[in-house]
């Protein structure tokens, strides 16, 4: 059976339910700090359970008899910097109550993400390979550098077959977004449809890397599907799939919406965009479990504004 840890957040939501597609409802259950939206929690079972608390955890396993665990609660990297400590607390404790219990053999797998927020200033931007110069300087990419180190050492010395993998932007339009630096590029379609204008928080130069969340889930899937001696890479894998500035982003809303008009005012979110890359290399994850984004900008536009529009 599977948990979801953080089953409201904006990828725990599409996971949730891609999960309960694949392996049927009663197989997968879900969990937060607080209840989640009414599909959530129609279609399976819900437990309240605090991320940080691991005898919460560690009742739940057992209580359903948990193999698998995703574990996808976490603060975001504007958020993060206004509340540092509570970050880490969130970020860290939340991975280390998980990676015990696999090491106890309490459960049998774990999922558990990354962020291209591990890359900071000095990293190369372009292709940012797979091995490479990590100096974060956010306290996101902080806590995912060091998350990542401690999964690559549980699989080392315990044999924890932990896997993940470094998200690019995700853009959705199932969940509001959630203190993300790269949440321009959600919002950006609500108010195209709600005020035909925009006023992007990133500078109209600021490329970073981005995929669509059907993109995201298939992947996620896909690495805990794979053999586990397919998995070369147990800190965690690159992930690419487009990369665009919210100019090009802005174009391509025009073909739907014409008179669409974008303006930028770039805050503190501008500061923690610059120390990320532009593009990523994620030859590794095509390589060692067969990895391939099928979203491009313009599809994403297209299905984002349709989606969307069905729902104002
Ligand atoms: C954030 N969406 O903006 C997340 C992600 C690469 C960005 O980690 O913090």
């Amino acid at each position: 059976k599977i948990l979801i840890i953080g089953a409201c957040g904006q990828i725990g939501s599409e996971l949730t339910l891609a999960l309960r597609a694949l392996y049927g409802n009663e197989q997968v259950i879900a969990s937060d700090i607080r209840e989640g939206n009414e599909e959530l929690m129609r279609s399976g079972s819900f437990e309240i359970l605090d991320a940080t608390d691991k005898n919460t955890i560690t009742s739940c396993v057992r209580k359903h008899k948990i193999t698998d665990v995703y574990l996808m609660a976490a603060m975001l990297s504007a958020t993060a910097e206004k509340y540092p400590d509570k970050a880490w607390d969130l970020n860290m404790n939340s991975l280390f109550h998980v990676l015990d219990l696999a090491r106890d053999k309490e459960i049998r797998k774990v999922f558990w993400p990354s962020s291209i927020a591990v890359f900071g200033p000095s990293t190369p931007k372009r292709d940012t390979p797979q091995q490479t110069v990590m100096e974060p300087s956010t306290v996101y990419g902080i806590s995912k550098l060091s998350g990542e180190r401690w999964c690559e050492y549980y699989f080392k010395n315990y044999g924890v077959d932990v896997r993940s993998i470094r998200y690019p932007g995700l853009i959705s339009w199932k969940t509001s977004p959630g203190g993300g630096t790269t949440d321009y590029a959600i919002e950006i379609y609500h108010k195209a449809l709600q005020q035909g204008t925009y006023e992007c928080f990133l500078g109209k130069d600021t490329v970073l890397p981005m995929m669509y969340m059907e993109d995201a889930i298939r992947a996620t899937i896909s690495i805990m599907q794979a053999d586990a001696q397919s998995i070369r890479v147990r800190s965690s894998y690159n992930l690419a799939a487009i990369s665009f500035d919210p100019e090009e982003m802005a174009e391509t809303i025009k073909e739907h919406i014409p008179d669409f008009t974008i303006s930028y005012a770039p805050d503190f979110r501008q500061k923690i965009a610059d120390t990320w890359p532009q593009s990523i290399d994620d030859s590794s994850a095509r390589e060692d479990w067969g990895w391939k984004a099928r979203y491009d900008l313009k599809t994403i536009t297209a299905d984002m504004l349709s989606n969307l529009q069905s729902l104002v």
